[in-house]
């Protein structure tokens, strides 16, 4: 086992990380920018390195300051979270030519699965559906041939891409020319490769992936599914597991397909296949679900799985990556309960999901039975425009979907976070929905039913909060001496038309 790891990350995600390191006896390197020098998952290491500026590139993207601050503290092994150069295949080299374990796949899966035209043909090849369509095209009559074959909408996907970058939906030909050259551009921009892929649209579909997880003797297993249909631009804001549209043969069936994927890989950690599932093609007895992509790293809502299938799966991440044996068989892993994750972003719904920053005055979680909370920030840090407005992940678990979805709502009613605009209210409206509570939220309902929303919440004097804010810092009593109903700008007492 080792004895020190090295987190390539910040926020969250790297205080999580290091939750399972202690655990496990394992002592933690955190590393920083100069942005983040009173960030928590600074303090919350047993040593910090300062890679350098703010800028990614300088700190949290920079390969070679990253190996020499794991060198410099003879850490044996680095976990890089997600974002960042978690899905980097050189990186993974880099840090295993460095004789240090990167926490993750091969260098050879993350590559393999980092070509969606690669992937793709892999995924045939290994007998897991894929949505019908084409690769390796050139010339407009090509597209032009297959798009009729295929029949519109059609979908134009960035080969190099994932994540919905250089993705564009074309309903009819005379779309066709002009989005596939803004495609070619916009992969190309982000990318530095031009080449597409074609494909079906199927636009009331649902996003739902598979947990996978493979030691490094071959042996592999699912963890089960999330629902991560609500997104709004490819941001995912809402997941859940079970998924309410699942049947147990359905999730067999893509449980299995989604191990086949991983196997075609030699996969080995923690990884995710993710679908996209029509149920209305269930209806009709078609193939409902079809590859996409497979994430090859742990993921932002991997809690959910664990509350659901009661593994810590970061724990195992740095076990399996130790070169132990993942001890469960397939027939061991159940799903128990319903669980749910709101993610709280530091962003204003009221003026187009702004990102929202400043010092946080306020930061107080919600708390009890079969609430979870993972977040990186702390009452008086500050929130910049750097780094992902992710606040926190508020998670909830429950014996079925009704109760947890009633647990969220408590939950984020308790939620107080003042000094920025958050999305919690913008949460509590889109779960308070019949269609949500029906299950029955599709891939493009947030932004076709709840694109535009306002609270119609008053605007809070934030100066008056900061200077209350800072009694309640001062002092307990302070603290119960504004704890007063009648206070209209008292922080304890939150205010709108959906608190209370
Ligand atoms: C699709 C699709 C529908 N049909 N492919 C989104 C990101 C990347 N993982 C692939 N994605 C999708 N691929 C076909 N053939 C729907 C999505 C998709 C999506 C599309 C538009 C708006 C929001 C979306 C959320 C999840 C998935």
């Amino acid at each position: 086992m080792f004895n020190k790891i090295l987190i390539a990350n910040r926020g969250e995600i790297a205080i999580r990380i290091m939750r399972a390191c202690r655990e496990l006896g394992i002592q933690t390197v955190a590393v920083y920018s100069e942005a983040d020098k009173n960030a928590q998952h600074v303090q919350f290491a047993d040593e910090a390195v300062l890679l350098g500026d703010a800028a990614p590139k300088e700190s949290y993207l920079n390969v070679d300051k990253l190996i020499q601050a794991a060198r410099t503290s003879q850490a044996d092994a680095i976990h890089p979270g997600y974002g960042f150069l978690s899905e980097n295949a050189s990186f993974a080299a880099a840090v295993e030519s460095a004789n240090l374990t990167f926490i993750g796949p091969s260098a050879d899966s993350i590559r393999a699965m980092g070509d969606k035209a690669e992937s793709k043909i892999l995924m045939k090849k290994a007998g897991v559906p894929t949505v019908p369509g084409f690769e390796g095209l050139e010339s407009y009559e090509d597209f032009q041939k297959a798009a009729n074959e295929i029949g519109y909408p059609v979908l134009v996907k960035a080969a190099a891409g994932g994540g919905g970058k250089g993705m564009r939906v074309v309903n009819a030909e005379s779309e066709l020319k002009d989005s596939i050259e803004l495609a070619r551009s916009e992969s190309l921009n982000a990318f530095g490769d031009d080449r597409l892929l074609i494909e079906k649209y199927l636009a009331e579909a649902h996003h739902i992936e598979i947990q996978v997880f493979g030691d490094k003797h071959g042996h592999l297993v699912h963890l089960f599914e999330r629902e991560c249909s609500v997104q709004r631009r490819h941001q995912k804001i809402i997941e859940e597991s079970p998924s309410p549209l699942l049947t147990p043969e359905l999730r067999e069936q893509m449980g299995q397909a989604a191990v086949n994927a991983a196997k075609a890989v030699n996969y080995y950690n923690a990884g995710t296949v993710e679908f996209i599932f029509d149920p209305k093609l269930a209806t009709l007895n078609l193939q409902p679900f079809y590859f996409l992509e497979m994430n090859t790293r742990l993921q932002v809502e991997h809690p959910v799985t664990e509350l659901v299938t009661g593994l810590d799966l970061v724990h195992w991440q740095i076990r399996i990556a130790a070169g132990e044996k993942f001890p469960f068989q397939q027939s061991d892993i159940h799903q128990h309960g319903h669980a749910i994750e709101c993610r709280v972003y530091a962003e204003d719904p009221a003026s187009g999901f702004l990102p929202s920053t400043g010092k946080l005055l306020q930061f107080i979680p919600p708390q009890g039975p079969g609430i979870r909370v993972d977040s990186g920030f702390a009452a008086g840090n500050q929130v910049t425009h750097f780094y992902d407005p992710l606040l926190a992940k508020l998670i909830v678990h429950a014996g079925n979907r009704e109760d947890a979805i009633k647990r969220m709502q408590a939950a984020l009613r308790d939620f107080i976070v003042h000094g920025v605009v958050t999305n919690i209210d913008y949460m509590r409206a889109v779960i308070e929905t019949e269609d949500f509570k029906q299950g029955k939220v599709s891939t493009r309902w947030v932004e076709t039913k709840f694109g535009e929303w306002s609270s119609a919440q008053p605007e809070v004097n934030t100066l008056i909060a900061a200077a209350l804010a800072d009694v309640v810092f001062v002092s307990g009593k302070a603290q119960s001496a504004v704890s007063n109903e009648t206070d209209p700008f008292n922080p304890w007492k939150q205010t709108g038309n959906y608190r209370n």
